[in-house]
């Protein structure tokens, strides 16, 4: 069926579609040309906004392209969606039943929120999470990180974790606020799921999968340090998923802090538009509290941990000035998102306090625009603000658009909207694993439907029925028993095998949910236990490779060694410690490797006939195509691809898999270095068969044969993992830092220097990293000391030294120099079997 309708005529009115062939503008086929989208850009998530649209939109990968970077999203609910979806009789989608909102869903979704704490290392998030489970009372007291004063920050459960200080694990909980509504000056009570993620890059693949399941998040910046490289990461990460977010800059205690520097940062690197909603009373160490632009209250925490809030409607006479300039900014910046806004600034009104709330909720919830907060989490100062704005301005579940694939239509067919129906069928996705006490724990998040303790479920990928025998809702590393749970909540199940990212239903539909991105690893160890192997050694690398996409682990075919792979120095350490307390296996570990990759440039054909004929049954299988390089897919991170185009059964469709297979076989040591091949896809075109001597072992020999064959025509090269270095020092080390970075080969590309520390960002090679921490700490320390405010210090000024410190983040694989390409083709020639004779 053509897609007609108003929204077709318009583009064609307004977009001059002149070349496209009208006829196959039908939701399966989209025909829109590259140029209209290139000019649709921006309006494209408008008209993507009607659910028809979006079906047709969705199709074209370049549309959907748009929909990411201009980062908009539907702020009508997937209900919503179906609900007000008139039957369309422009749309050739397979009808499907509505399930209708009960009061009782709309009433219990409006009062719920799932939000994700996400941010740079030792922002603070888990220290602001505290605070949050101590008001909401889900805590007794408050206990700091790195357990300080001997017990440890509830949602850093992990010995390790309170050890270090740092996050690892995500951890969820829940917890009951009851927040004053800005719109109406009501008091209401809400449901907030948090999950508290690790700012550390090595763990980034939590916060990609909570990131994946959540509403909303708190992206949490230094005062100081403002935007740094790890919140561009989360920024990526939450654009990804169309996460809304409130900013908080915590930290406004610290010497320098300066919110208004990282207001202006958030706006120019995160490229975000965003406003304070609130000015601190008192600066540093006399921060008292914040005034809260919107209703205009000056708020105070009072009491020894601050859980009195007192609200004055007196404006403190010193930040009066400031509170209005603020508040005119927050108008003006709203102006430029927001149509209401927008037209009373050009009248010249000043909106009313429900007309500002309401527009920082249309815009956050529209991914247009950051609400920004202030405060202290240490000196509990302002927390209580940012959980009344968490409940205000943050979506609820069922304003969050989600979509499943209904595998039951061919593969590219729209993708359906789920309903948070509690009395929907059944959709939930698998986000997180985790080997507890009980055995293994999987964290599911509910997205229609409602999952019931002893009910059965489906495992939409391999159609395995499963029991639900306990149900629990998580609190960090503890539990609660629940008989079941309703759509738009974040819940446990036990006993449940399966991936993370996968998505179970309760039988009666095929829906499945895209999983989350996964990044490549890119440095490896070499692993052996400490005297004689027991079968721990194998178990626990089995669990954490379940649990951790990120973390790989293979035996190295000629070298018989077992090999690690991860994300970073620090996530391969932490599993070694484990393995030697989780599971009393010491290991030795060898020098970390770089993950170096091979990839080719340039297309090349292959026909090839594998034939053996030694006495018994032959062998014998033709293959005839292609192979060429392949872009990463951004959604999935896929980079390889097998495309079989073999027709009229010259290659039986039984050896197709076999061929699949073969091709992914040659992919796992290219012949220059050894190391793994990606960005390359191979297309299967003709081939031949025997009758009596083809089959699955000749196939796949055959792809095998025919690719390492190819491969040498195709200009391979070797790739190197180029990593975002960071560096923050004190300023009177900046050349000595920038000094040793051109030293390795790095390109600087940013430099910031404020009073006394500054920060630079600099891309280089991994291979080239190696020692880093050692040359920074040489470069800066001992040579003077540095005053820093110390978060457990109180009001006292404490000096400590400040050695420098980096982070890295993987950035992309580039070609290594010729130089190092010779030597590791050197060095890998020299392994092989031939060069020992
Ligand atoms: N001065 C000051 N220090 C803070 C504040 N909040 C947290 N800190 C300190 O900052 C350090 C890191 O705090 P965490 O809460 O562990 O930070 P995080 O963001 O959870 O860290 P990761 O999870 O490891 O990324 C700790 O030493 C905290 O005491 C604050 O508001 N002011
Ligand atoms: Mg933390």
């Amino acid at each position: 069926m053509a897609w007609a309708g108003p929204a077709r005529q318009n583009l064609v009115n307004n977009f001059e579609v002149d070349n496209v062939n009208h006829d196959h503008l039908n939701t399966y086929e989209v025909g829109i040309s590259v140029e209209v989208i290139m000019r649709l850009g921006p309006h494209l998530s408008q008209l993507c906004c009607r659910s028809q649209h979006r079906a047709l939109l969705s199709f074209n990968p370049l549309s959907r392209h748009f929909l990411k970077v201009t980062g908009q999203r539907s702020a009508s609910s997937a209900a919503a969606l179906a609900e007000k979806t008139p039957p369309s009789e422009d749309v050739d989608a397979p009808q499907r039943p509505a399930y209708d909102l009960s009061d009782k869903d709309v009433e219990r979704l409006r009062f719920q929120r799932n939000i994700g704490v996400s941010a740079h290392i030792d922002s603070g998030k888990t220290t602001l999470t505290e605070r949050i489970l101590y008001y909401t009372g889900r805590i007794r007291d408050i206990h700091e990180v790195r357990g300080r004063d001997n017990v440890g920050a509830k949602m850093d459960s992990m010995e390790l974790e309170r050890e270090k200080g740092i996050t690892i694990q995500s951890a969820a909980t829940f917890c009951d606020w009851v927040a004053k509504m800005p719109a109406t000056g009501e008091q209401e009570k809400y449901a907030v799921n948090i999950i508290d993620t690790p700012g550390h890059v090595d763990f980034t693949i939590e916060v990609e999968r909570a990131l994946r399941v959540l509403d909303g998040a708190i992206l949490v910046l230094c005062a100081v340090a403002g935007v740094q490289s790890q919140t561009t990461t989360v920024d990526r990460q939450m654009r990804r998923y169309n996460v809304p977010r409130i900013s908080f800059i915590n930290k406004m205690d610290r010497p320098g802090a300066n919110p208004w520097r990282v207001i202006n940062q958030i706006r120019t690197k995160l490229r975000i538009p965003a406003a304070a909603v609130q000015v601190p009373i008192g600066v540093e160490d006399n921060l008292r509290g914040v005034v809260d632009l919107v209703r205009w209250k000056a708020i105070y925490n009072e009491g020894e941990k601050g859980n009195v809030v007192v609200e004055s409607d007196e404006i403190p006479a010193e930040v009066l000035q400031l509170a209005k300039e603020k508040r005119r900014e927050l108008v003006e910046q709203l102006a430029e998102v927001d149509d209401e806004i927008g037209e009373l600034l050009i009248m010249d009104e000043d909106p009313t306090t429900t007309q500002l709330a309401h527009a920082i909720r249309r815009a956050t919830v529209g991914l247009k625009f950051s609400p920004v907060f202030l405060g202290s989490a240490i000196k509990n100062t302002a927390v209580q603000p940012l959980l009344d704005g968490v409940c205000a301005y943050l979506p609820t579940p069922s304003e969050s658009e989600v979509t499943a694939h209904d595998t039951s239509l061919p593969h590219g067919a729209p993708q359906v909207p789920l309903v948070p129906a509690s009395t929907a069928p059944l959709v939930a996705l698998a986000f997180k694993l985790e080997e507890g006490r009980f055995g293994q724990l999987t964290y599911m998040r509910v997205y229609q439907g409602t999952m019931k303790k002893g009910q059965f479920i489906y495992h939409a990928r391999t159609g395995k029925r499963v029991k639900v025998p306990r149900l629990v809702r998580m609190h960090s590393n503890e539990m609660e028993d629940i008989e079941e749970i309703g759509p738009g909540e974040i819940c446990a199940i036990f006993g449940v095998d399966c991936a993370s990212g996968d998505t179970f239903t309760d039988g009666s539909t095929s829906y499945s949910m895209t999983s989350m991105f996964v990044p490549e690893p890119v440095i490896s160890l070499a692993l052996k236990p400490k005297g004689t192997e027991t079968p721990n050694f194998s178990r626990a690398l089995n669990r954490f490779q379940k649990e951790d996409p990120t973390f790989r682990v293979h035996i190295d075919k000629e070298s018989k060694e077992t090999i690690i792979s991860g994300m970073g120095e620090l996530h391969l350490e932490i599993y070694v410690e484990r393995m030697r307390r989780e599971y009393n296996t010491e290991c030795t570990t060898g020098k970390p490797r770089v993950a170096f990759r091979e990839t080719i440039t340039q297309r090349a054909e292959f026909s090839y006939t594998h034939k053996k004929q030694t006495g018994g049954a032959g062998q014998y299988a033709r293959v005839i195509g292609h192979v060429e390089p392949m872009e990463m897919d951004e959604e999935t991170g896929k980079d390889i691809a097998f495309e079989n185009l073999v027709m009229g059964g010259n290659i039986p469709s039984n050896f197709i898999p076999a061929c699949e297979k073969g091709f992914y076989e040659a992919l796992e040591k290219g012949s220059l270095s050894g190391n793994p091949i990606t960005g390359c896809r191979l297309v299967l075109k003709d081939g031949a068969f025997h009758a009596v001597d083809s089959s699955e072992l000749a196939f796949r020999l055959a792809v095998i044969g025919a690719y390492r064959e190819a491969y040498s025509k195709t200009r391979p090269v070797i790739l190197e993992p180029i990593m975002t270095v960071e560096v923050v020092a004190p300023a009177e080390f900046q050349s000595a830092v920038i000094g040793g970075l051109n030293q390795r080969r790095g390109t600087i590309v940013d430099s910031e220097v404020r009073e006394d520390e500054f920060t630079a960002i600099a891309e280089v090679a991994l291979n080239d990293m190696f020692g880093y921490s050692s040359q920074l700490r040489g470069a800066t320390q001992g040579k003077g000391m540095f005053p820093v405010s110390s978060s457990s210090s109180g009001s006292l000024p404490v000096v400590f030294t400040f050695p420098g410190e980096f982070s890295m983040e993987y950035k992309h694989h580039m070609p290594v120099l010729p130089q190092l390409q010779k030597e590791l083709e050197d060095a890998y020639k020299k392994t092989l079997p031939q060069s020992k004779k």
